[in-house]
């Protein structure tokens, strides 16, 4: 990607603008299929499809980013060798953490989810995408041969967040986890020093008979407040 001083070159947008009964009905089902997904911590062993996981990934890779400047690396993981490696190394910071890192209100918020440093899914679920932010990329054109990158958090959230509702979308369950700290995995999926581990996200179908925690999600209400013009008088 090369600095340049001058306007990107404009294109008609491609958008249709829908009638009102179809956004209702959309956003109806798109809710209802977003509601269903839940955090799966017991994968079947079962190989993915990995070109719906690519496809996943390029979808991920169309959310907005600071200056355009997709600043993410997805690794897909699924040698075994590889996974076992991830697993040693998490389960070493896990440890840590389970075992003094963690204060007590952590460890006590934590209780309903059962979770502990022992992390079998990293070996079990078919495929890994490790996710990377990229703090700054190599360009021969800019100063110093290095481009900036901006609100790279933010962005590779936001694909994170895509990832995840395209992985579901297509019938692929996830577990977000974040070992931490988490330097291990550009060492061992041998990533350059302008990239720092963002996000382990284990990837597959759910075990048979998998449980999950019965939580409830926050109503409306408790997630938005609308601030709405004054009626007049
Ligand atoms: N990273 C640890 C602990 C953990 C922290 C949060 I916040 C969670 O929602 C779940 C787990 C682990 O993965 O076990």
């Amino acid at each position: 990607m090369s600095t340049s001083n001058e306007q990107a070159p404009q294109r008609p947008l491609d958008f249709e603008r829908l009638e009102e009964d179809e956004m209702q009905a959309r956003a109806k089902a798109m809710y209802q299929r977003y509601d269903k997904r839940r955090t799966v911590r017991h994968f079947s062993q079962d190989p993915l499809p990995l070109e719906v996981v690519r496809k996943c990934i390029l979808a991920a890779g169309t959310a907005p980013s600071g200056a355009h400047k997709q600043p993410w690396h997805f690794c897909l993981v699924t040698d075994p060798g590889i996974k076992g490696q991830i697993r040693q190394a998490a389960e070493q910071e896990e440890y840590r953490n389970y075992h003094g890192r963690m204060n007590a209100q952590w460890m006590s918020d934590l209780q309903p989810f059962a979770t502990n440093h022992i992390k079998p899914h990293l070996e079990e679920a078919p495929a890994l995408i490790v996710v990377f932010r990229q703090t700054w990329q190599s360009d021969s054109s800019a100063p110093k041969g290095k481009s900036q990158n901006y609100y790279v958090q933010e962005s590779v959230g936001i694909a994170c967040g895509m990832l995840i509702a395209a992985l579901h979308e297509c019938g692929i369950a996830s577990l977000t986890h974040t070992p931490s700290p988490m330097d291990f995995l550009a060492k061992i999926l041998g990533r350059p020093s302008s990239e720092r581990a963002f996000l382990l996200l284990p990837i597959g179908y759910p075990k048979k008979g998998c449980q999950v925690p019965d939580i409830q999600r926050k109503r409306l209400e408790d997630i938005c407040t609308e601030i709405t013009p004054k009626t007049a008088g």
